[in-house]
């Protein structure tokens, strides 16, 4: 078999897999990177899209828990829990089934996209929703790991940010080099932070001789990072970044300041616009948490000529809510060759 084997598999050498024997894993990695001529001619720069939606549990999440849970099981642990948005649910839920362990998700209620939580029920989670929001849900999970034995997958377990680091080992291996912008959505602040250690580490070791700008974005109802505080009740229709107090808050702000790069906000009118604007364009649908990437390099631009990367975290068959919601229904027409052709001769 000459398939790929999975990301520890694949990048063992560049991770810590300390006490791994056998990595848990769905053979996730090696996403699609697309040249997006559109958003190219449409920024003056050459842009490619990063397909993390193309993972098995249809987001980025996955290359994280590939790590955290392989680490969980070689410990010993039975069950693991996280609070989540959806996405980190939805893959810890995944990973847990494959190495027969239990695992709790705690959401909010009521702000969590319909096909994450399809994800959580069908993958066997004890799937919980709280009153309140993800950053409550996190502190919760948090308290609970000293009360019951159970381990936190969340991106505080540094397992989580290590396994993410391949995100960007799989972008310098395929460009050559590191881009000289990377754009990415900004929630709990882990991927921004594994991103920067891992174009980090590969230019310590001289795969890469530069390193790219780290440019973050936050959708303005939940812009903490970007309001230099807190934000106790987050709103937006990117309920994946729906997230008024990120964990990796500190470390986002270094890969920021060392990176000569920046995190800063678009609105929901703007991520919409460049979520609709993207999927008939280039032919990606991503999810709007995605998307924000997108809208941040049509609002903010970018340096003539330069390379960017956005890494777009999520499939759009996520949330399809949003989608049906953000644009008129389709017409219904009787069933006949006539209706048709008069419909569409119009
Ligand atoms: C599609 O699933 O926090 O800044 O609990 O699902 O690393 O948090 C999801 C986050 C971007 C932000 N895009 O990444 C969760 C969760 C999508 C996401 C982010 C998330 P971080």
């Amino acid at each position: 078999m000459s398939q790929w084997k999975g990301l520890l598999n694949e990048f063992g050498d560049w991770l810590d897999l300390r006490g791994v024997d056998t990595p848990i894993t769905l053979m996730e990695g090696n996403t699609p990177l697309v040249p997006a001529h559109y958003l190219s001619e449409r920024l003056g720069a050459e842009v490619f899209l990063k397909i993390e939606g193309a993972n098995p549990t249809g987001s980025f999440k996955d290359r994280g828990m590939t790590m955290a849970i392989s680490k969980a099981k070689a410990a010993g642990a039975k069950t693991v829990i996280c609070g989540s948005t959806g996405n980190t649910s939805a893959a810890a839920a995944a990973f847990a089934a494959k190495a027969d362990m239990a695992c709790v998700v705690l959401v909010p209620e009521g702000k969590i996209a319909l096909g994450k939580l399809a994800q959580a029920i069908m993958y066997g989670a004890e799937v919980v929703q709280i009153r309140g929001n993800f950053d409550r849900a996190l502190s919760l999970a948090r308290e609970l790991t000293q009360h019951i034995p159970i381990t936190i997958v969340n991106s505080i377990n540094p397992d989580r940010i290590e396994g993410q680091k391949t995100g960007a080992f799989e972008l310098v291996d395929a460009l050559g080099e590191a881009p000289d912008i990377l754009a990415i959505p900004v929630g709990n602040a882990g991927n921004i932070t594994a991103y920067w250690r891992g174009f980090t580490q590969y230019h310590t070791a001289g795969k890469a001789t530069k390193l790219p700008k780290m440019w973050g974005f936050q959708a303005a109802g939940s812009a903490p990072i970007v309001l230099g505080h807190r934000v106790d009740d987050p709103e937006t229709i990117a309920t994946a970044i729906r997230i008024g107090n990120p964990a990796s808050w500190a470390p986002a702000l270094l890969a920021v300041d060392e990176s000569h790069g920046a995190i800063r906000a678009v609105t929901d009118e703007e991520i919409l616009s460049a979520w609709a604007w993207l999927a008939k364009t280039e032919g990606v649908f991503c999810e709007p948490a995605s998307a924000a990437t997108i809208a941040g390099l049509i609002k903010f631009g970018v340096p003539a000529n330069s390379k960017v990367v956005c890494v777009l975290t999520g499939n759009g068959l996520k949330d399809p809510d949003t989608a049906v919601n953000s644009a008129s229904a389709p017409i219904v027409l009787d069933a006949s060759l006539e209706s048709l052709l008069t419909h569409l001769s119009k």
